[in-house]
């Protein structure tokens, strides 16, 4: 009989195993990781049930499927509120699902030294349809003084000031990715102790892959360096690096986190009719700037570095290009020749 490997490292183990090493640190952080571990964990069995929800049905609802099922995101919203609530190292949250941020307001909290901004259920239009979703969180050190309620400028940081970042995919399995300034690491669900195990240490996002992934719909819609820029991948052959493949999930998290993996670039860049996409940058676009960043890879909105830009409102939208660092120059080479002729020619 296989054994099974009880060596691999929890996701608990791997942070205190971290702590040990940095002794001036307090271990806040660690405790903030756990606490979204665990709410991923009641996410992670809410999201394998939806598909079950007609079946199983709920006494009295109508539109079963439709309603229930998109519940969920509030569902995703309360687990992660929650538990940073509860917790010991969260002075205040803010939302893709809220309009404004929540500042918890008891003395633990206004005593604690982080703010987390997430993302409780990116993609949730595909849960009716048993497509991978997930959720998306960053964590920054707060500007204003330990002890006092949080504010609006906590929130509103540049992304280069997280101190850590990271998402969960549900997908044919649970995933936990995170990174530090120190890396990016992978751990999956084993259901079977209910524990998210170090499963891909130490992620390094390939130089170049040959994926990219783009919502080819809008084609038509996009500035002439974009569509410059899709058109110099279809045309990639054996020869010149290629092919490429085209890879659309139009499910963030699962996009992003295949080309981390295997090397490619996700881009959601503005169109015609929303010159600024589709993509939050405080929930989406930050949080995977650094993880991708930490990696090796690069994230642009097409002129400047996603982690530089200084966020105005919470819920700002942001063109998005992000992956392989071969491809990203590929890319940046395409909008800048596109936009040097068009200075020529406006
Ligand atoms: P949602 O969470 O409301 O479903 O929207 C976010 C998702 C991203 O995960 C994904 O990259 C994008 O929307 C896909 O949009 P589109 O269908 O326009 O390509």
């Amino acid at each position: 009989m296989n054994a099974v490997n009880r060596t691999v490292l929890t996701l608990d183990e791997f942070t205190i195993q971290s702590l040990r090493t940095l002794p001036s640190a307090t271990g806040e952080l660690s405790t903030l990781l756990r606490d979204i571990g665990l709410a991923a964990k009641r996410v992670n069995v809410e999201v394998n049930k939806a598909g079950l929800v007609d079946i199983l049905g709920d006494a009295g609802s109508v539109n079963v499927q439709g309603e229930d099922v998109k519940k969920l995101d509030i569902y995703a919203n309360n687990q992660f509120m929650g538990v940073l609530q509860r917790g010991v190292s969260c002075a205040g949250i803010a939302s893709e699902e809220l309009d404004e941020f929540v500042g918890f307001d008891d003395e633990v909290s206004r005593n604690s030294k982080y703010v987390c901004l997430f993302d409780p259920l990116d993609g949730s239009g595909n849960i009716d349809v048993n497509v991978s979703i997930g959720t998306i969180f960053a964590v920054y050190r707060r500007l204003t003084p330990l002890g006092s309620p949080v504010t609006l400028e906590d929130f509103l940081q540049p992304g280069n000031k997280q101190v850590a970042a990271g998402y969960v995919v549900y997908g044919s399995s649970t995933m936990l990715v995170y990174a530090t300034r120190r890396g990016v690491n992978g751990f999956t669900l084993d259901p079977s102790i209910g524990e998210f195990c170090l499963s891909h240490p130490d992620i390094k996002c390939p130089e170049q892959g040959t994926i990219y992934s783009v919502n080819h719909g809008h084609f038509f819609r996009y500035d002439d360096g974009v569509k410059k820029y899709i058109n110099t991948c279809q045309n990639k052959t054996k020869e010149n690096g290629g092919p490429y493949t085209q890879r659309y999930i139009g499910s963030m998290v699962a996009d992003v986190h295949r080309n981390l993996i295997k090397g490619g670039l996700f881009m959601y860049p503005g169109t015609t009719d929303k010159p600024r996409g589709k993509l939050r940058l405080l929930y989406e676009a930050n949080p995977f700037a650094f993880i991708v960043e930490v990696a090796g890879g690069v994230a642009t909105n097409g002129s400047q570095r996603i982690l530089d830009v200084e966020p105005t409102q919470l819920h700002q939208r942001t063109p998005l290009f992000i992956g392989s660092k071969g491809m990203m120059a590929e890319l940046e080479s395409c909008l800048r020749q596109e936009s040097a002729t068009e200075s020529v020619n406006p």
